[in-house]
């Protein structure tokens, strides 16, 4: 297939009016009859009539009530049609008990749902499936399900039948249906202006007991959107569905949320403090769609980042008021670089807004969210929070009722300032992470900072620009008192030079505080520089980073001169985890997020060493040995200390208790055998305590009963089984990592056509570094041997998965063609998806 570019769009030849749907619902034979209202765009230059449509049976289509033979292929259809307004009519049959894709009008443990972003829709009917094509949904729905959902209000129902009107208009990919034996739990919230709104979260019987605290989080939501970004409901009713089998996290149709049960399903039994952070969060992402994204959304599907950058940042900022904002702004940091730098660093590297693409589904990425976001703070700390506020009163009230673009974004920004964003607007077209040089110097009370930027080749992108990066620093004297407070500098050229004047002694700088911007900062910091910072800092976010740093130079000497890890690090540590002043979720971060091997890989790789994923893993072992007996002093103590009493609690407070609870009972069971956590699986009340023991158990080469027992406890809740099957893989020793793997994909329960399975496998291997990476390329060979069989089954799932092989290129030369050879067979597959495809035609570019 070939590329599509962003320089080659051209508006809609034929704008729609109106649609009206009926679905004639069974499983295999599912009937859709389309009746929708066209007239010629004024704007497009091109008068050729093309609907969408993929694996539809056509039974007959008619124009303004006469038949019409349309010219028909794989991809949609084509016939002549009246230079005035006319009524397009059609009826397709669709299958959907065999559509395993989960895109488009697919069965889920027989109820029905849909997923139509971004391309799904032309798998239900013929329509011109493009996102600036906006129209007014009518739905009648026909089955004798109980429950029976689309987008909008509700109109009239009966016996067999429900009908709904959605009356904002919404491009396809907004579409939604669902229809199955449901059961709701209910909720009411009136908006700001008085206006009552019917809230219901479905789920399949025995699940309804788990939607309470989604429903809570989806009032915060409505709340925190009316009092931060002004902004209200517009139906009466907020539905949101819990589907079992679904490719991505949730969606956010109009009215009609569907969520992977995964982000709203949780019970103090059966999910942990992370699943209920992410419900909460994922909960508001969708809800927050509504207006960025839906009551405004993307002309086409390069402006993607438009609705999720913008989207994601939201979110983040609820979580951050909901919670602590130290720690999400850590956890968002760590997230960014683990995922999004990596992609940068690779084959996949893509700008925040593609230029051009093959697949769309696979370029739902790190870099359009996560980085998407992140170019959204930039600006927030640019212009300031007033004029921040004002730039998006003004998107909402200029661009309600658009598809628009990353340009009328820019303009509003332009317009309320006055500032020219033609250099900002590089974070967008520009791929790569930009790296700042830190360099100092001291003289005559004279402190200057000089910053260089440079920002790496990527694919198709040779050449860099210099980008506008806001740097938060603060300078703090020797003795520990903050001398400037935070500042930021604008860094906009290749190199720029930072003055402070009257100080008295050279201060230590606090370079990049919260983490102003996406970017790596090479500062040249000694250990003692590092230790006072990780004891100093005012800024939460740089006394966590300079942990993290500290931590980094440990392990990267422990893997290059095998030398012990140093006790200024480990004091560092001890002294965090004794400060009953910090929030424990704070010291969990802390003492508990080492850097990943495979940012050590990364590292290894850029100072022209080949990294080596076994010695890499050892040494973590070693460290974490080493931090546990050199912590065991104190670890009992904050162990019982982080102990919650009463009855379970899923808020920050207790949470943070646990986490930092949780990481004393790894370290302790590094020492102890495995009692204290086995004594804690005993007496768990809850998923997050529960989960945490046996992972330590595993870990240590234990636990075989509380598998077994865990397995014989949860096996009939399918979320539950996930983790059993992640956390086996996840702590599984590199050597018997794919043996695992082996055994748990011939277990009743597993099932590759659901993607939550698949990943809790499949994913949970590749992100057991050494496991996967084993020198004989075994690793290699299971993960293809498993796409190649998922492919046909479910190509977006597979696409994505093929991610774990970006890195091949930092390995020895066996490994390297390991990977190749394993990416290769996966590209001869004849049977191979237009997903998949694009996706190893670019990693092995
Ligand atoms: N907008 C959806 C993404 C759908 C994924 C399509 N492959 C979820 C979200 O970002 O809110
Ligand atoms: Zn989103």
């Amino acid at each position: 297939p070939q590329p599509i570019y962003l320089k080659d769009y051209t508006p809609p030849a034929y704008l729609v009016d109106d649609v009206h749907l009926t679905f004639q619902l069974s499983p295999n034979t599912t009937r859709v009859i389309s009746r929708v209202r066209f007239c010629k765009n004024p704007d497009a230059a091109s008068a050729e009539f093309f609907l969408h449509g993929e694996d539809l049976r056509l039974m007959w289509a008619k124009i303004d009530g006469v038949s019409i033979a349309p010219d028909v292929t794989e991809k949609g259809l084509t016939c002549d049609v009246p230079a005035n307004a006319f009524t397009w009519e059609a009826e397709v049959e669709i299958d959907p008990a065999n559509n395993t894709a989960l895109e488009g009008l697919y069965m889920s443990n027989g109820m029905y749902c849909t997923q139509c972003e971004a391309e799904g829709f032309r798998k239900i009917t013929y329509f011109p499936d493009r996102p600036d094509v906006m129209a007014v949904y009518t739905v009648r729905i026909e089955s004798d399900l109980p429950v029976l959902l689309s987008n909008g209000n509700p109109t009239v129902s009966g016996a067999g039948f429900a009908e709904w009107h959605d009356p904002w208009p919404k491009p396809s990919y907004l579409f939604a249906l669902v229809a199955g034996d449901l059961i709701p739990t209910s909720d009411q919230f009136t908006t700001a202006s008085g206006k009552d709104v019917a809230l219901n979260i479905y789920a399949r019987k025995g699940d309804e007991t788990k939607c309470a605290y989604a429903l809570d989080a989806l009032k915060r939501s409505m709340t925190w959107d009316e009092n931060v970004y002004g902004r209200e409901y517009d139906l009466d009713i907020f539905n949101i569905v819990a589907v079992d089998d679904f490719n991505a996290g949730a969606m956010e149709n109009k009215g009609l949320n569907i969520f992977n049960s995964a982000y709203v399903l949780a019970s103090p039994e059966t999910a942990t403090d992370a699943n209920f952070e992410s419900i909460e969060a994922v909960i508001a992402h969708e809800y927050f769609h509504n207006w960025t994204g839906n009551r405004i959304t993307c002309r086409d599907w390069f402006q993607l980042c438009l609705k999720e950058g913008l989207t994601v940042f939201r979110d983040q900022q609820f979580t951050g008021d909901m919670r602590s904002k130290a720690v999400k702004r850590i956890d968002d940091a760590v997230a960014l670089r683990a995922y999004q730098f990596r992609e940068d660093n690779g084959p996949l590297a893509h700008p925040v807004r593609p230029e051009s693409f093959v697949e769309i589904n696979n370029f739902y990425t790190a870099t359009v969210y996560e980085k998407g976001a992140e170019v959204i703070g930039m600006l927030k700390r640019l212009v300031g929070d007033e004029k921040y506020a004002e730039a998006l009163d003004l998107y909402f009230t200029r661009h309600d009722g658009d598809a628009a673009t990353i340009e009328d974004w820019l303009a509003v920004f332009e317009d309320v300032t006055g500032r020219d964003m033609t250099q900002f607007k590089r974070w967008y077209t520009q791929a790569g992470t930009p790296r700042i040089t830190v360099t100092d110097s001291f003289e005559n009370g004279t402190y200057t900072l000089k910053l260089t930027q440079e920002t790496r080749p990527t694919p198709g992108q040779p050449d860099k620009k210099p980008q506008v990066i806001p740097v938060a620093i603060g300078l703090l004297a020797p003795d520990g008192t903050e001398v400037v407070p935070t500042t930021m500098l604008e860094l906009t050229e290749d190199a720029q030079s930072f003055t402070f004047e009257g100080l008295t002694e050279k201060p230590v700088p606090s370079i990049l505080r919260d983490f102003s911007a996406p970017v790596i900062i090479n500062h040249d910091q000694d250990t003692k520089t590092r230790a006072f910072l990780l004891a100093h800092d005012t800024d939460p976010f740089n006394r966590w980073e300079a942990g993290h740093a500290l931590a980094t130079e440990v392990v990267m000497r422990m893997v290059t001169d095998d030398v012990a890890p140093d006790p200024a690090f480990l004091d560092g540590l001890a002294a965090v985890m004794r400060d009953d002043n910090l929030d424990p979720a704070f010291r969990a971060r802390i003492v508990g997020e080492m850097p990943r091997q495979d940012d050590i890989a990364q590292r290894l790789f850029e100072q022209g060493r080949t990294p080596d994923p076994m010695a890499i893993y050892r040494t973590f072992e070693t460290l974490k040995v080493q931090i546990a007996l050199h912590l065991q002093d104190i670890t009992p103590r904050i162990y019982a200390a982080m102990q919650v009493p009463g009855s379970y609690s899923p808020a920050a407070d207790a949470a943070g208790k646990r986490s930092l609870g949780n990481i004393a009972l790894s370290l302790m069971s590094r020492l102890d055998g495995g009692k204290q956590a086995a004594q804690q699986y005993a007496t768990a009340d809850n998923m997050t305590q529960q989960l945490a023991a046996l992972s330590a158990l595993l870990k240590q080469g234990g636990g075989a009963d509380q598998r077994a027992d865990f397995f014989q406890q949860w096996r009939h809740e399918k979320l539950v089984m996930d983790k059993w099957f992640a956390v086996q893989v996840g702590t599984a020793a590199p050597e018997d990592a794919a043996a695992t793997v082996k055994s748990l994909t011939k277990h009743p329960l597993f099932d590759m056509r659901n993607p939550n399975r698949f990943r809790a496998v499949l994913g949970a291997f590749s992100g057991n570094a050494a496991g996967f990476h084993m020198a004989d390329g075994s690793g290699y060979n299971l993960l293809a041997d498993w796409l190649i069989k998922l492919d046909p089954v479910n190509p977006q799932t597979a696409a994505r998965m093929t991610t774990a092989f970006d890195s091949w290129k930092r390995y020895d030369a066996n490994r390297q063609a390991h990977m190749v050879a394993a990416l290769q067979r996966i590209l001869k597959n004849p049977e191979i998806s237009g997903d998949v495809a694009e996706m190893i035609t670019r990693l092995l570019d």
